[in-house]
C-alpha cells in the first residue's frame, strides 16, 4: 500500500456536514400505478405494462405472483396467467404524471431534481427551517434505517438530527398530498445528503420512507456492499474497479488515492472514494425545464420515401400535444429515423433544422392549425428526405420527432405591443433596454422588436405599415404563470412583479386610464387577429 495523502485523506474522512435535508422520492410501479389510477377496475388486480416484448414494471400483487421488472411477456404470462397486461409503449401518459409530481414538490423548493421518469430529489432544508415550528411531531415519521429505535442512536454534534426528524415529517406530508392529489403511491429516503437519500428510499417498498442520522452511515455502506448499488459509479467505472481486484464497497474504502490514480484522473478518484464512505456533497439541482421535447416511435417498416409524411404526421400529433402542455415556443426541429443502410445493418441517424418561433404566431397551440402542421411536416420530410437520399432501397423502422431550443414567451412576446399606462411598469421591471414612454398620444403603439425581428419579411413589413409611427421596443424578461384581471393582456400581466400586478390592477379601475386600455386592447387584439389570418 502506498501512503495516505493526509491533505485530500482528510477530505474523504466521514465528517462532512450535515446541515441539510434531502428527500429522494421513487414513484412505485409508475407506470403500472398510472394505469390503475387511469383505470380503478385494475386495483386489484395483477398489472403489468409491457414495451414491445418485455413486461417492463407491475403493479405489487403482480410482483407477489412472480412478475418482476424487464420480465419476458411470454414467461411473465406463464407466470401469472391472469396478469392484465397493458401496453406501455406511448409515455405521455407517465410524462404527464411525473410533471404532475414535480410541480407538487417545487411548491416546497426550487431545489427539485429529476433522476428519470419517477424519482425527484428535494433539498428542503430551507422550508424545513421555515417552518420548523410546524413540522415538530412526537414521534419520527416513517421507518428509521435498520428498525433502530432513535433513543439507541448516537445523536450528531451538530444537532441536524432534529432538522432530519422534521424532513420526515415533511416527507410523510409531501406523500400524503401526492397520494390525495395525484393518486399514486411513493416511496421516500430522508438524510443530510442524495447518495444516502437515494439508497434509502427502496428500503421499505411500497408506500414507506426510511429516514437515518450520520451516525448510521457506515453501517448504511457495510449493509449495501454491492459497488453496482452506489449512483454515480456506472459501467465503465466498475469494470475499470474490477481490473484492479475492487468489487465491493469494503474494498474500495481500502484503497488509497494513489491506487485509485493509476485508473482514474485525480477527481474521479476522490470521488469514488468519497462515495464508498457515503459522502456525496454534490447540491441538489435547481428545477430546469426539459431542454427538448420530442417523441419517438417505432414503426411496420415503410420502404417508400411517399409513406413518410403519413407515419410523420402521426409523430407530430403527439409531440404537438406535449408541447403545448408545456408552453415554450421552440426554435429548432429534429427529425430522427432508424433504417437499414446500404449494407443491411439497421441504424439511426438524425438531421435538425432551426425554425422560426414566428411560425407557431406567438402561442405554440397554433402547431394545431393545419397550416402550421403542413409547414412543420414540409420541414420533417426535408430533413427526412436529407437522410434518406443516399439510400438505395428505403427500409425504415423508427421516426422520431423532437423540438428544442425551446422559449420562455417574453413579455409582449406574443401581445406585440402593450398599453400605454404600462410604461412606468416595464421602466421597473427587467425590461431594463425599454425606452421611456412619453404619456401624452393615445395613438402610439410599441411594436415588440425582439418579435419583429422572428417575423418573415413580408410579414414584419405588413405589421410595419399597418400603423403611423410605431415604436420598437426591446423587451427580455420572462414570465411566470399568474392569474391576470379581465381587462389586461395575460401576456403582459404574467410578465410582472406581484407589487407592480397589483399597483396596475388600482391604475386599471380608474376610469381614464380604463379608456386608453381598452383602445390599446382593441388594437391589440385587431393585431393577433391580423397575423392569425
Ligand atoms: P423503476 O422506478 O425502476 O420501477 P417502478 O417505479 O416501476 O417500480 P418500483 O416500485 O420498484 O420503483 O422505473 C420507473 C418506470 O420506468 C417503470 O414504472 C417503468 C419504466 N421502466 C422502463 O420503461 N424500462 C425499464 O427497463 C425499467 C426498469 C423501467
Ligand atoms: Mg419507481
Amino acid at each position: 500500500m502506498i501512503s495516505p495523502e493526509p491533505d485530500e485523506l482528510g477530505i474523504i474522512t466521514p465528517d462532512e456536514k450535515h446541515g441539510h435535508v434531502i428527500i429522494h422520492f421513487d414513484i412505485d410501479c409508475f407506470y403500472a400505478q398510472v394505469e390503475i389510477v387511469r383505470n380503478p377496475t385494475l386495483v386489484d388486480k395483477p398489472v403489468g405494462v409491457k414495451q414491445r416484448t418485455l413486461v417492463v414494471t407491475s403493479n405489487y400483487i403482480a410482483r407477489e405472483r412472480g412478475i418482476y421488472k424487464c420480465m419476458p411477456v411470454i414467461d411473465a404470462l406463464n407466470a401469472c396467467p391472469e396478469l392484465v397486461l397493458i401496453n406501455g409503449e406511448d409515455v405521455a401518459p407517465y410524462r404527464e404524471y411525473a410533471e404532475k409530481i414535480t410541480s407538487l414538490l417545487r411548491e416546497y423548493s426550487d431545489r427539485v431534481e429529476k433522476l428519470g421518469f419517477d424519482e425527484n430529489f428535494v433539498d428542503v432544508t430551507e422550508y424545513v427551517s421555515q417552518n420548523s415550528d410546524s413540522l415538530t411531531a412526537k414521534e419520527i415519521q416513517g421507518r428509521i434505517f435498520q428498525e433502530k429505535n432513535y433513543e439507541d442512536i448516537q445523536k450528531c454534534e451538530c444537532g441536524c438530527d432534529q432538522l432530519l426528524i422534521k424532513g420526515a415529517t415533511l416527507a410523510k406530508t409531501i406523500r400524503e398530498r401526492i397520494y390525495k392529489e395525484i393518486g399514486l403511491t411513493t416511496c421516500a429516503g430522508v438524510s443530510w445528503n442524495k447518495l444516502v437519500s437515494k439508497l434509502l428510499s427502496p428500503m421499505h417498498k411500497p408506500n414507506n420512507q426510511t429516514i437515518m442520522f450520520p451516525s448510521q452511515l457506515d453501517s448504511l455502506m457495510y449493509f449495501i456492499s454491492d459497488l453496482k448499488k452506489i449512483p454515480g459509479i456506472g459501467r465503465s467505472t466498475l469494470d475499470k474497479l474490477s481490473s484492479v481486484g475492487v468489487t465491493t464497497i469494503a474494498e474500495l474504502q481500502l484503497c488509497n488515492l494513489t491506487d485509485l490514480d493509476r485508473i482514474f484522473d485525480r477527481a474521479t478518484a476522490l470521488r469514488l472514494l468519497k462515495l464508498s464512505y457515503g459522502i456525496d456533497d454534490s447540491s441538489v439541482k435547481f428545477f430546469e425545464k426539459n431542454k427538448s421535447i420530442g417523441v419517438e416511435d417505432s414503426i411496420k417498416p415503410i420502404t417508400a420515401f411517399s409513406q413518410c409524411k403519413e407515419k410523420l404526421k402521426i409523430v407530430l400529433k403527439r409531440v404537438s400535444k406535449l408541447l403545448i402542455e408545456d408552453g415554450r415556443v421552440p426554435t429548432s426541429l429534429k427529425v430522427s429515423i432508424r433504417y437499414k443502410n446500404n449494407s443491411g445493418d439497421t441504424v439511426r441517424d438524425s438531421r435538425q433544422t432551426a425554425i422560426t418561433s414566428a411560425l407557431f404566431r406567438g402561442n405554440v397551440a397554433n402547431i394545431c392549425l393545419p397550416e402550421v402542421e403542413e409547414n412543420i411536416l414540409k420541414k420533417c420530410l426535408e430533413l427526412t428526405k436529407k437522410m434518406t437520399q443516399p439510400l438505395k432501397h428505403i427500409f425504415i423502422t423508427l421516426f422520431g420527432i423532437s423540438f428544442g431550443k425551446l422559449i420562455e414567451k417574453k413579455v409582449l412576446g406574443n401581445s406585440f405591443f402593450f398599453p400605454k399606462n404600462l410604461e412606468r411598469v416595464v421602466g421597473e421591471s427587467s425590461c431594463s433596454q425599454t425606452s421611456r414612454i412619453s404619456d401624452e398620444d393615445p395613438s402610439d403603439v410599441y411594436l415588440d422588436e425582439t418579435v419583429l425581428s422572428e417575423l418573415p419579411l413580408d410579414l414584419k413589413n405588413e405589421v410595419l405599415s399597418s400603423y403611423k409611427s410605431p415604436k420598437l421596443v426591446k423587451c427580455q424578461n420572462e414570465f411566470e404563470t399568474q392569474d391576470c384581471p379581465n381587462n389586461w393582456d395575460p401576456e403582459v400581466y404574467k410578465s410582472l412583479p406581484v407589487e407592480i400586478r397589483e399597483e396596475l390592477i388600482s391604475t386599471s379601475k380608474r376610469p381614464a386610464g380604463e379608456t386608453l386600455v381598452q383602445k390599446q386592447q382593441k388594437r391589440q387584439k385587431s393585431i393577433l387577429e391580423f397575423l392569425c389570418k
